[in-house]
C-alpha cells in the first residue's frame, strides 16, 4: 500500500484517465536519416515496450487504444527509421499503442492496401483497439501535436504535409501515406480494396469508398501534419499499376464486393519481436 513514486499498479485500484493533452508534447521534431539506428540501439532508448511493439503508459489509463499497421517488404532500413522516431513519439502521446509490420511473403507484385487489410484482421484479433494507424514505412511524423488518435466521426488522413510535396496536399482527395480509421469506420467502407497490384491508385479507392459510405475525410492542420519521407528508388516487385485507371471508375459498382468481406490470405507467421509484431502472410498474386 506503499506511496512511493513509482508505485507498482494496483489491479484492484484501476488507473486515472491520462489527461486530455499529454504534458510530453513537444511540437516540431528534428529528423534525420544520415545514420540508421540498430534494433538493439533502439530498443535500448524504449525500456517501457513489451514483446511484440506493445506499450501502455505506467502511471496512468490511455484515452485512445492504437494499433500502427505498416504494410513491408524489403525496406529494412526505413523499418529502423520509422520504429526510431515512432516508439517515442506514441508514448510522449501517453497512448496504449501496438506496431504491426505486416510482410508480404514471395515475389508477387507488391499489394500495399491487400497488406493493411491482414494487418487490420490479425490487429483486432489481439485486443480490442479503438484507433487502426495505417502507415507508410518510409514516412516519418514531423511533430507531434499530429495525434495517433481517431476521429470518432471520420476517416483521417494524417499525411497532409509530405516534404516531397513541398508540404502541401498533393490534390484534395488524397488519402496516402498515413491514415486512420476506428474499426467501425474501417467496416463501414468494407476496408481497403484487395485488388490493386502494383504501385498507385489503391489510395483513391480508399477515398472514393469513404465517400460511398456517407463519410468525409477529417485532417489535421497542414501545419501540423508533417511528415518526412525517407528518399528511394522506385522498388522492384512495386512497380505502376497499368490497371489503375480501369479499377478506379469501377470503384463504385465493386466496393461492397471487394474488400474485408471478401479478404483471403494465409498467415505463414506472427513473431512478437521487441519493437513490433511481424506478420508474414502469402496474399497470393496479380492475377
Ligand atoms: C496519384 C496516385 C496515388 C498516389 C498519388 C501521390 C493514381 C490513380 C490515377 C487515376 N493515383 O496520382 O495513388 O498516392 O498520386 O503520389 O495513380
Amino acid at each position: 500500500t506503499g506511496n512511493g513514486p513509482a508505485a507498482t499498479p494496483d489491479p484492484a485500484r484501476p488507473l486515472p484517465f491520462c489527461p486530455e493533452r499529454s504534458p510530453f508534447l513537444v511540437g516540431p521534431l528534428a529528423v534525420s536519416f544520415s545514420r540508421a539506428p540498430s534494433l538493439e540501439q533502439i530498443q535500448a532508448k524504449n525500456p517501457g515496450v513489451r514483446r511484440g511493439g506493445r506499450y501502455r503508459p505506467p502511471r496512468c489509463e490511455a484515452r485512445s487504444r492504437t494499433a500502427v499497421i505498416v504494410p513491408h517488404r524489403n525496406r529494412e532500413a526505413h523499418l529502423g527509421h520509422l520504429l526510431y522516431y515512432l516508439h517515442p513519439f506514441l508514448q510522449r502521446q501517453q497512448l496504449h499503442y501496438g506496431i504491426y509490420v505486416v510482410h508480404q511473403a514471395g515475389n508477387c507484385t507488391f499489394n500495399r492496401a491487400k497488406l493493411l487489410n491482414v494487418g487490420v484482421k490479425e490487429a483486432l484479433k489481439d485486443e480490442d483497439w479503438d484507433c487502426l494507424f495505417l502507415h507508410d514505412v518510409d514516412l516519418i511524423p514531423e511533430n507531434d501535436h499530429n495525434l495517433y488518435t481517431c476521429d470518432p466521426w471520420n476517416p483521417k488522413h494524417a499525411s497532409v504535409a509530405m516534404n516531397k510535396f513541398g508540404y502541401s496536399l498533393p490534390y484534395p482527395q488524397y488519402f496516402g501515406g498515413v491514415s486512420a480509421l476506428t474499426p467501425d469506420q474501417y467496416m463501414k467502407i468494407n476496408g481497403f480494396p484487395n485488388e490493386y497490384w502494383g504501385w498507385g491508385g489503391e489510395d483513391d479507392d480508399i477515398a472514393t469508398r469513404v465517400r460511398l459510405a456517407g463519410m468525409k475525410i477529417s485532417r489535421p492542420p497542414v501545419s501540423i501534419g508533417h511528415y518526412k519521407m525517407v528518399k528511394h528508388k522506385s522498388d522492384k516487385g512495386n512497380e505502376e499499376n497499368p490497371h489503375r485507371f480501369d479499377l478506379l471508375v469501377r470503384t463504385q459498382r465493386t466496393w461492397t464486393q471487394d474488400g474485408m468481406n471478401s479478404l483471403s490470405y494465409a498467415l505463414l507467421a506472427r513473431e512478437l519481436r521487441p519493437l513490433y509484431t511481424n506478420l508474414t502472410a502469402d496474399i497470393g498474386c496479380d492475377p
